[in-house]
């Protein structure tokens, strides 16, 4: 399982190089829907991009043993689900890269902690 984070992470990569280039719609960049899974001890994608200044729906799917949550704490985010739960929020922020943390004490310490980039 460790090993898929460095290649999720690198095909994230190649997507946002080969499909971010603006054009709103398809590619990596989500102006609609994401959906995030949280278990012991990540999130998974790690790095989510949005699009700047648009509602988009953020599921989080907890998949793990014990409650998560998706926070943005400069945005005033959280997302929260009990185990085996899903919750969603809508967020609409500005251009930027924001960090993501699960503010479960512990957590985000164990590994919990992810990267917003919205353009
Ligand atoms: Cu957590």
């Amino acid at each position: 399982m460790r090993t898929r984070r460095p290649l999720l992470a690198a095909l994230a990569v190649v997507a946002i190089a080969l499909f971010g280039c603006g054009d709103d719609g398809d590619g990596d960049v989500a102006d609609g829907a994401v959906v995030i899974e949280a278990s012991e001890f990540e999130f998974a994608p790690e790095t989510v991009t949005i699009a700047a200044d648009t509602d988009v729906e953020i599921t989080l799917d907890n998949v793990g043993a014990v409650e998560h949550d998706w926070a943005v704490e400069e945005l005033d985010v959280n997302i929260h689900a009990d185990a085996g739960e899903t919750a969603t929020g809508t967020v609409n922020v500005p251009a930027g890269t924001y960090d993501i943390i699960c503010t479960i004490p512990g957590h985000a310490e164990a590994g919990m902690v992810g990267t917003l980039v919205v353009e």
